[in-house]
């Protein structure tokens, strides 16, 4: 596949911002959305939201960051380095979105937002209080240019139980109704099926985007990888309908090269890239 443009050795990469969690097994949130960019020839920017205590089995807790500690991490490094795309993962608390919120609007550049509104790990553990859930619908959703909930995250967000491509089409515009320029409900869980499905919705079209299912148990970070990927593409210049297009077919080569880690499950992994 065609990956994005290189930088040369010596010269300033494109950058992109990350506003997530850590993940102290590496494998999903901030530490998978740097190595993501490390592996597509960007630089990641990082505005740390919480610190999680994980391994491969689950997260035992976290550690939220003061929100005007985030606060100040976003406005740094948008006063001095600049990028050319930001995603938002873990968030945790509704000070902590409002927080996003307000220096996104007051110091955020006018470049694209990716919002994955994560809210809970794969094994079910809580990232995001429930009483968040209306900061992330009113705040932050309005300020985004993508935003990429799995079918759990749409349930809790619009109440809506994505069964097919029709329920799929639905809760996409019932999240659209809520603000975002773009729309993607990914449909990775949606079974039994020989592909896996997203829809991208702008308003007013429907985009599907097919990629072969890849039924691997070693999927941690695999929506991490996914919307940092678009992020990344964004950042090069691709419009929203090509970003996601390659966004889909990056985290289908890093799911075909997922690895076992520790005695749970493993992360999809960017690391083939450094074998091509
Ligand atoms: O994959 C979602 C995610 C995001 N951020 C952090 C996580 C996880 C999943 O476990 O731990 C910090």
């Amino acid at each position: 596949m065609n990956y994005l443009p290189l930088p040369h050795p010596g010269e300033t990469p494109v950058r992109v911002l990350t506003i997530a969690g850590s993940d102290s097994g590496g494998g999903a949130g901030l530490q998978a959305d740097i190595r993501n960019c490390a592996l597509l020839g960007v630089h990641a920017l990082c505005a740390v939201t919480a610190v999680t205590v994980q391994n491969s089995l689950g997260v035992k807790g976290f550690h939220k960051i003061p929100d005007d500690v985030i606060a100040a991490q976003i406005q740094v490094v948008c006063d001095d380095i600049g990028f050319q795309a930001a995603k938002t993962g873990m968030l945790a608390s509704t000070e902590i979105i409002v927080a996003v919120a307000r220096a996104w609007r007051d110091h955020g550049p006018a470049v694209p937002l990716v919002v994955d509104p994560v809210c809970a790990s794969m094994h079910g553990d809580p990232l995001l209080h429930p009483d968040a859930l209306d900061s992330l619908r009113t705040q932050l959703f309005p300020l985004a240019t993508l935003v990429t909930p799995n079918l759990y995250e749409v349930r809790l967000l619009v109440d809506i139980e994505v069964v097919d491509s029709e329920s799929q089409r639905q809760a996409a515009r019932a999240l659209h109704a809520l603000g975002p320029m773009w729309v993607l409900v990914k449909g990775g869980h949606l079974r039994p099926s020989r592909t896996s499905t997203d829809v991208l919705f702008d308003g007013t079209d429907f985009y599907e985007f097919d990629t072969p299912r890849v039924d691997v148990i070693h999927d941690h970070g695999a929506g991490d990888t996914l919307a940092t990927a678009i992020a990344c593409a964004l950042a090069h210049g691709f419009t929203v309908t090509d970003a996601v297009r390659f966004g889909k077919r990056w985290v289908t080569e890093c799911l075909r090269a997922a690895y076992p880690l520790g005695h749970g499950h493993g992360p999809v992994s960017p690391l083939f890239r450094l074998r091509a």
